[in-house]
């Protein structure tokens, strides 16, 4: 049976990834940092699995890294944790930098010195193009990250392809694009959008406060992705992909969606614009090409854009969630 641990295991995408595992028969180790109050909602359903546990570790702690290494003798590693918020990057740039950057360095090095043959993943982001304007984005584009947390992510992708080339671990750099589902964080603006739609519905909220409505984004599901950083770790030999769906839609298209299946025509009547919610630099658009992982991998996305608007709506708008 193989091991696989898992950074970030309370993530949108730590939640996804296991699951999908536990169903290809791994043993899962979950890796989480120590917070004050016990938030693991997005894994409860799996800790009655006998092949799922959890444990503690931080990005910023080497020696609890290498014990865990040395404890699960791991074959797959996935680095999922990370400050993934961009905005917030801007108000904790040390934070947010140190666990992915330095996190990430950690790793490696621990997998190299006592675990070579451990094969690894890194959440790489599309937030790495940054101010590129030459969309649509592949694995040879070019990186100008325009937030702190896409710096740090740059230095990762980096480091990984150093760690890959210099000593012949097998490390990938799956480039996602954005990609979300029901368990995503409710700060950012896609869920941000469809529990407000939901709360409107009821009639339990009148106004969304928003910041730039025209970015673009190329938005996927998450439980397409995770089978992506999957199948890189399933190849003969390591490499970098983009995960994307190839299509690109601003926030406005998104509201579009996401109101109308709510009943409403016109949601300019609940937004409201504010600058609270614009960040020091943007990245205005993403469009990725998935032309290698459809190719190498055999990697399609199955959801629609406009499918996932409406799944997200549809769960933030059950009774449970009033
Ligand atoms: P998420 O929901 O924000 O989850 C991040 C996870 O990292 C959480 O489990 C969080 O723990 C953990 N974490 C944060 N700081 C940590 C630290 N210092 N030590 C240990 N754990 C820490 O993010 P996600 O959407 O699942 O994304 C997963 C990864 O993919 C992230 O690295 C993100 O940057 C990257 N990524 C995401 C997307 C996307 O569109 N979702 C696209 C490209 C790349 P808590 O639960 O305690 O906060
Ligand atoms: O939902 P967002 O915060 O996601 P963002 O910044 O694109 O980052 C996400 O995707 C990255 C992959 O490209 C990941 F690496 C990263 O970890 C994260 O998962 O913002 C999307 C867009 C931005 O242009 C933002 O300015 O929506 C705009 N926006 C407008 N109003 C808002 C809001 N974003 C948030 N979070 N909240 C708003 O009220």
């Amino acid at each position: 049976m193989k091991t696989a641990l898992i950074t970030g295991i309370t993530g949108q995408d730590g939640s996804y990834l296991a699951g999908h595992l536990l169903r290809k028969g791994y043993k899962v180790v979950g890796l989480k940092r120590r917070t004050s109050i016990i938030c693991t909602d997005r894994i409860d359903c799996y800790f009655v699995h006998p092949r799922f546990s959890v444990e503690y570790f931080d990005l910023n702690d080497s020696s609890c890294m290498l014990s865990k290494i040395i404890k699960h003798k791991p074959d797959e590693i996935y680095n999922l944790a990370a400050q993934s918020h961009v905005k917030v990057s801007f108000e904790l740039p040390e934070h947010t930098v140190d666990g992915i950057a330095m996190g990430t360095l950690r790793l490696l090095n621990i997998i190299k010195e006592v675990s070579p043959k451990t094969k690894f993943y890194q959440a790489s982001s599309s937030e790495m193009f940054g101010d590129n304007t030459n969309a649509p984005f592949n694995e040879e584009s070019k990186f100008m990250p325009a937030s702190p947390y896409a710096c740090a992510k740059t230095f990762a992708h980096n480091i990984v392809r150093n760690y890959r080339e210099s000593y012949g671990l097998y490390a990938c750099g799956g480039i996602l694009f954005n990609h979300e589902s029901p368990e995503r964080g409710e700060t950012f603006v896609t869920r941000k959008i469809t529990m407000a739609a939901a709360k409107i519905r009821h009639g339990l909220q009148d106004e969304l406060v928003l910041g730039n409505l025209d970015a673009k984004r190329d938005w996927g599901y998450a439980g397409d992705y995770v089978e992506g950083m999957w199948m890189m770790l399933q190849q003969k030999d390591p490499d970098d992909y983009v995960i994307c769906t190839g299509e690109t839609h601003t926030i406005r298209e998104f509201l579009d969606i996401a109101f109308e299946h709510i009943g409403i025509k016109d949601w300019t009547q609940y937004v409201v614009v504010d600058q609270e919610f614009y960040r020091p630099a943007e990245v205005d658009y993403l469009r990725g090409r998935n032309k290698k992982a459809r190719e190498n991998l055999g990697w399609t996305p199955k959801h629609s854009f406009k499918d996932l608007v409406k799944l997200m709506v549809d769960h933030d708008t059950k009774p449970t969630k009033e």
